[in-house]
């Protein structure tokens, strides 16, 4: 029905268009007055894509990985990227499933894990939806064989065979590494290594076919020939005269702890060697909190409780919020009636379960026409405020439906002042330059449900809205997202409001307006009473082209901004 809605009013206004002989502004920016500008009603002014990511990590030999440590970031981190949007690592089956928030214009990000980047590209499905589906090869150091110097080794018949140090995989598994040379000037044709009784090693798989360099062999884990061991069958050629592989298998920590020795032998041509190594292994697993994750992938590494950071837009990076304030009446759309910078923190524990949200503020400007606007944040209905709610300012309250938190009722006792001026949006004496303010609030958060969810307002920063002076029933939201349980619907579709729930429709004008927009990354603002079609020269470009075009459109690029439009704190 939506999809039969839209085509019809395209053509509507099409023919609207030609009507008004208005061709050669048509489809191009020329139009900078908002009440000129129609927005499609599709179109929600999204600067923000929610990217679903699918990820996989497996081993060098192709076998998934369990917890493999990886971070995403928005720029190259091997090229003075800083934009760190998560450390995460996939669960016991190898795979990590979660939403995270981009600017609209972004079509990659970046994959770190250990020494290994790359490049992630984004399967686009909507201006606001879009998902990610790969893997990548986790290499953990266990992995790595360095050097030689940790290597006992033993000789039989022409075999020289190494054990290196067995080493705790911190996550109840261990791995074991041998070297095998062949001296001898036949080829290997297999190798087995004995098991405890009754331990079958995870990694590798019966029956896969296990690769050391050039050489590849069949793995039968277990066998019983010639004694219970994990054993490999050389397949096409195998190292002879001097040549060598890694035998490499994953078996339970608490097995290896218990073994007290490993025998091993090789084959090659009809001659056999044996050797059995004295095992006395302690495993030591560098996890000081005992959450499972280790110190150097653990961001609270003495906290058993939290493991995990994801960041909104990125560390250290702010996103901005734009207010009008006289929802349901049309404003002067310099959208500076609130302006607001968030930088949300999302703190995760070992189990990727939400613990804290760490909300980082930053209030700049108020060009309002009411004097008492309030801001506060609805989170997603699987979760709840679960304790106290630590807040800098200390005006930060909890609403009954255990999900909205009120951060403050009034702007002006946020800045410090009183009076009857704009704040920070007129350069011009006689109104001052007042210092914004930068507080936290972090907020004990607790799952009730298991969701996943894409709707906008479940991804941070979440259901932000405006209180209409203060007013807790008169909210004012980002154009479709949901009001809450507190708001007066009698408002819906009154003054210029066009609210259409049969559409899925709110907060927004005839034309498709809205009263607030989210920036997915820090941006300037219009001066007092400039819209900001006017101040961001690609805006009516973006809005017109359903924001296919200059999606940028807020940053500061050569000939984005009308500069004379834009507050720049005065000088004097
Ligand atoms: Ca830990
Ligand atoms: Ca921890
Ligand atoms: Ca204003």
């Amino acid at each position: 029905m939506k999809k039969y809605y839209v085509k019809g009013f395209l053509f509507f206004v099409l023919v609207i268009a030609l009507a008004g002989c208005n061709l050669f502004n048509s489809g191009t920016d020329n139009s900078k007055n908002m009440d000129d500008l129609v927005a499609d009603p599709e179109f929600q002014f999204n600067t923000t894509r929610s990217v679903e990511l699918n990820i996989t990590s497996i081993d060098q030999y192709g076998f998934p990985m369990p917890y493999g440590h990886f971070e995403i970031w928005k720029d190259n981190p091997n090229d003075g990227g800083t934009l760190r949007v998560l450390s995460i690592r996939t669960d016991e089956n190898a795979t990590y499933n979660d939403v995270i928030v981009l600017p609209t214009y972004y079509q990659s990000i970046f994959l770190k894990s250990g020494g290994i980047l790359q490049k992630l590209w984004l399967n686009t499905e909507s201006e606001t939806e879009a998902s990610i589906l790969d893997t990548f090869v986790c290499i953990p150091p266990v992995y790595e064989v360095k050097g030689e110097t940790k290597c006992e080794t033993l000789s039989d018949e022409g075999f020289t065979f190494g054990l290196y140090e067995l080493e705790d995989n911190c996550n109840g598994t261990t791995t074991v590494k041998f070297k095998v040379w062949n001296n001898n000037n036949k080829e290997l044709s297999h190798v087995a290594i004995s098991l405890p009784a009754g331990v079958v090693p995870s990694q590798p798989t019966d029956g896969s076919t296990y690769k050391s360099g050039k050489y590849k062999y069949y793995v039968e884990n277990p066998t019983n020939n010639p004694f219970y061991s994990i054993k490999h069958e050389t397949v096409g050629k195998g190292p002879k005269n001097g040549k060598y592989s890694y035998f490499i298998y994953i078996i339970p920590t608490a097995d290896a702890a218990a073994m007290t020795e490993i025998t091993i032998l090789a084959k090659a041509g009809q001659i056999i060697g044996q050797v059995t190594f004295d095992v006395d292994y302690t495993p030591t697993c560098n996890d000081s909190d005992g959450d499972g994750v280790t110190d150097d992938w653990d961001d609270y590494p003495y906290d058993p409780d939290r493991a995990f950071n994801q960041f909104t837009p990125a560390e250290g990076q702010y996103g901005t919020f734009m207010w009008e304030d006289l929802w349901p009446d049309r404003g002067d759309y310099d959208m500076n009636d609130l302006v607001m910078d968030y930088n949300v923190i999302e703190v995760t524990n070992a189990q990727h379960e939400i613990v804290d949200v760490i909300n980082n503020f930053y209030l700049r400007a108020s060009g309002a026409g009411y004097l008492n606007n309030g801001f506060a944040i609805q989170y997603p209905d699987y979760w709840e405020v679960d304790g106290t709610i630590v807040d800098e300012l200390d005006r930060a309250y909890i609403d009954t439906d255990n999900r909205t938190v009120i951060f403050f009722e009034n702007h002006r006792q946020v800045f410090g002042v009183s009076g009857e001026a704009v704040i920070n949006t007129d350069p011009n004496p006689p109104y001052p330059y007042i210092p914004p303010v930068s507080w936290s609030v972090t907020i004990p958060m607790a799952e009730t449900a298991k969701a996943k969810v894409f709707a906008p307002w479940d991804q941070a920063p979440f259901n932000p809205f405006l209180l209409q002076n203060g007013v807790r029933s008169h909210e004012i939201h980002l154009p479709d997202y949901p009001y809450t349980y507190e708001m007066n619907t009698a408002l819906l579709n009154t003054g210029d409001d066009a609210s259409n729930p049969a559409l899925g429709i709110y907060f927004r004008t005839t034309n498709y307006l809205p009263w607030a927009i989210l920036i997915a990354e820090g941006c300037v603002y219009a001066i007092e009473g400039k819209e900001i079609s006017d101040a961001f020269n690609y805006f009516v470009e973006w809005a017109q082209s359903d924001g296919a075009q200059k999606q940028d459109w807020y940053l500061d690029l050569p000939g984005y901004q009308n500069e004379e439009l834009i507050y720049h704190v005065p000088t004097k």
